[in-house]
């Protein structure tokens, strides 16, 4: 269909500046009491727009709804109430089944080496071209308004607007999944979200049906795993990795097909927050991550990722000690190196929240010319469910018309009307072939978009290939590639959540699963859940293999020696030192930090130097949580009343135990002894900046076991 722009009437300015319309509108008759709106917008100049109603018509009164008399009954004569309820009450639609909370931002990619060899896809062959995009990130299981932060998979989809049409790329910041065939998704999407029956818990996999679900699919076993570890607690949204999961195939112009893999690898390097610091984030600001891109973005400290493809043939793919198209395996790193191809830049928040982040509608089938699919059976399924959803998510097959998800090419075709329908497409001909039109849009047999030709030759049937039989060797692989943090933060997090579940089967089951994963890690987890004897470990489809360990697969391995996109906070109060807050503010800031200043009071502290200091945060609303480092700056006076304040000696109490970089100057020393902080290498004077930078780029780690001995 021609992508034909319709003309919405904009109104024009008023000629004259908005007065009392209460008033104004009904002189006659006009009420003694008529709210707040008239006398508001009596000082309003001339360069607002008229408000009017959705059929143009001025308005005269916004405030008061049109009544039998003053004091009588409202009519139903009244047109504009009822228009303006009437779009309230239908402004939410149904929110994404999963993946409800998401935040999202418009950016470009680049590409830096073409793969002109593999594809003819404009996109991954036209190098230093810009092509815009948008992008959402998302938790799975919660609710669009839960918090940011629970223990989650984070969705990590990209729609490229390219000039052959968008390429959604739809991952998640995880490259396996829990599931191998895409029949078992209702399960266990039901099994992870809220328990019907209570409707809790909001956004959390400790519970009984999700850990039920789990120990009865042993497939989903090397994605429990990554789950358990940190890579669910990213610290931002511009810290962790994406993945696009699935094997697709690249196809050249000679219609060869190269298999795919896609990996977004972040420019700050990873970063995940621990478990004891996420669980307060949630109730300090649930908006942690979202908040933490809009902040970002609009400080012009724009989120980048790099574009990596694992390349391999079919050749290749027959020597794997397992199976490509499962999508519960992985492709180490190691066996195939990545190919750094281009870069993400988010650099544009969106306008509103609900025109593009809630209406974006991406399609892992929505692909270009020279990208094609495997018969991964996951990816085979998700080709059908992402275009069902949008149609009862969105209300009508004509969402690609919404500007957020429409493309950036030209378009055209012969499907018509529906509901919603925003183009007015003219003349007499909606079919092909035609020879009535000599413009109508036609078929191209050479530039269109064409599937790999691929001999089938089998029995049908619903059928599991015995090559998806090995679940437990790369989850093996993935535990014992963890260093002895990683190690024991997934351990962790397994008692925490099996001892959340209260039927005891559940528990032991899982601990079975985990005998073929490892023993000590089973061990230990029958411990930490009181388990005396360790329950048998379930029949395994296919023998459990030592694949090499991978360094790549850690997390600590990927953080990066940076501050970048960190925030300090600065504790300040009466009298602190404004020379050192000076010389400490220079400091984080030329590292690319966030600096922010807490005081007791929001206003009204006053510094050494007697000046009044500028306050970001009131000590007890801007929690430690908040802060990736801190800096206690006190004179021994404020020290000492600050003693008496839970929010100061939690917040530096905090610090010391979610593994933080603590600067403090001489006065603040009560402070810091009351809250029991040890001397150890991240607790530094504000006269050693250097060391606490340095620091503050770390956690510390070696402090853990004092603060929290592992399981
Ligand atoms: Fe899915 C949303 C990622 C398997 C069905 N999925 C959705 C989103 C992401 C993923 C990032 C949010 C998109 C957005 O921001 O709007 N899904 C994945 C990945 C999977 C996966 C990486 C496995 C590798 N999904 C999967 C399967 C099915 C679905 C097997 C169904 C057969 N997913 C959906 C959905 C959603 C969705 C129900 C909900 C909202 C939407 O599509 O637009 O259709």
């Amino acid at each position: 269909m021609p992508n034909t722009k319709t003309s919405i009437p904009i109104p024009k300015a008023p000629t004259e500046a908005v007065t009392n319309r209460a008033t104004d509108s009904n002189k006659k008759n006009a009420p003694t009491f008529v709210g707040n709106g008239g006398e508001l917008h009596q000082t309003v100049e001339k360069k607002h727009p008229s408000l009017t109603t959705n059929q143009g018509l001025v308005i005269a009164d916004n405030q008061n709804s049109l009544k039998a008399n003053a004091t009588g009954p409202t009519l139903l004569e009244d047109f504009i109430l009822r228009e303006k309820i009437t779009h309230f009450d239908h402004e939410r639609i149904p929110e994404r089944i999963v993946h409800a909370r998401g935040t999202g931002a418009h950016g470009y990619f680049e590409l830096t080496h073409s793969l002109e060899k593999y594809t003819t896809a404009k996109i991954l062959t036209k190098s230093a071209v810009q092509t815009p995009l948008f992008a959402r990130f998302s938790t799975v299981a919660g609710g669009s308004g839960s918090a940011d932060t629970p223990r989650d998979v984070r969705g990590f989809s990209v729609k490229f607007y390219t000039s052959e049409g968008n390429w959604d790329l739809v991952g998640n910041n995880i490259p396996v999944f829990f599931i191998q065939d895409a029949i078992k998704f209702p399960d266990l999407v039901h099994a992870v979200k809220m328990e019907p029956d209570r409707g809790f818990p909001q956004a959390a996999t400790a519970h009984d049906t999700f850990w039920d679900f789990i120990s009865l699919t042993p497939e989903a076993m090397h994605m429990v795993m990554w789950i358990m570890s940190d890579r669910t607690l990213p610290r931002s949204l511009s810290m962790m990795e994406g993945f696009g999961v699935h094997s697709f195939r690249l196809i050249n112009q000679e219609g060869d097909s190269t298999f795919v893999k896609f990996h977004w690898r972040p420019k700050l390097g990873l970063q995940s927050t621990i478990w004891d610091e996420t669980v307060k984030i949630a109730g300090a600001d649930p908006d942690f991550h979202r908040r933490d891109m809009f902040n970002a973005i609009n400080a012009g400290h724009f989120p980048e990722w790099e574009l990596a493809v694992q390349l391999f043939t079919q050749e290749q793919a027959d020597q794997f000690p397992f199976d490509h198209l499962d999508a519960t395996k992985l492709i180490p790193e190691e066996l195939i190196p990545l190919q750094f191809i281009g870069r993400m830049v988010l650099n544009r928040w969106p306008d509103n929240f609900f025109a593009e982040t809630e209406q974006v509608a991406f399609c892992p089938s929505h692909v270009v010319p020279g990208i094609d699919f495997s018969n991964d059976p996951l990816l085979q399924g998700r080709l059908f469910s992402y275009l069902d959803t949008q149609l009862s998510r969105l209300g009508s097959p004509n969402f690609h018309q919404i500007p957020v998800n429409a493309a950036k090419c030209p378009f055209a075709n012969h499907q018509r009307d529906g509901h919603m329908q925003m183009s007015q497409p003219k003349g007499r001909v909606s079919y092909e072939p035609n020879s009535l039109s000599l413009t109508s849009p036609r078929e191209q047999p050479v530039a269109g978009f064409k599937s790999m030709s691929e001999q089938l030759v089998g029995d049908k049937g619903r059928i599991r290939p015995e090559s998806f039989a090995d679940h437990y060797s790369q989850a093996r692989q993935f535990y014992l590639s963890q260093n002895k943090y990683e190690q024991s933060h997934i351990a962790s997090a397994l008692v925490f959540e099996l001892s959340k579940v209260e039927h005891p089967h559940i528990r032991e089951a899982m601990v079975g699963h985990l005998r073929h994963i490892d023993a000590d890690l089973a061990a230990r987890i029958a411990s930490g859940l009181g388990i005396k004897n360790l329950p048998q470990a379930p029949k395994s489809s296919a023998p459990v293999q030592d694949f090499a360990i991978s360094p790549a697969l850690g997390l600590m391995n990927k953080m990066k020696d940076t501050l970048a996109g960190r925030v300090v906070g600065i504790l300040i109060a009466d009298g602190s030192d404004a020379e050192t807050l000076q010389k400490v503010k220079q400091a984080i800031m030329k590292e690319g930090a966030i600096c922010k200043t807490l005081a007791p009071k929001i206003n009204g502290i006053y510094l050494s130097d007697a000046t009044a200091a500028k306050i970001d945060g009131q000590l007890a609303g801007s929690p430690l949580v908040m802060f990736d480092a801190i800096v206690v700056i006190l004179s021994e006076q404020s020290s000492k009343n600050l003693e008496k304040n839970m929010a100061a000696t939690e917040f530096v109490r905090d610090a010391y135990n979610h593994l933080k970089a603590i600067a403090f100057d001489a006065g603040s020393k009560s402070l810091l002894d009351k809250a029991g902080i040890k001397k150890d290498a991240g607790i530094v004077a504000t006269t050693k900046l250097k060391e606490f930078l340095t620091a503050a780029k770390i956690r510390q780690w070696s402090r853990e076991e004092l603060v929290s001995p592992s399981i």
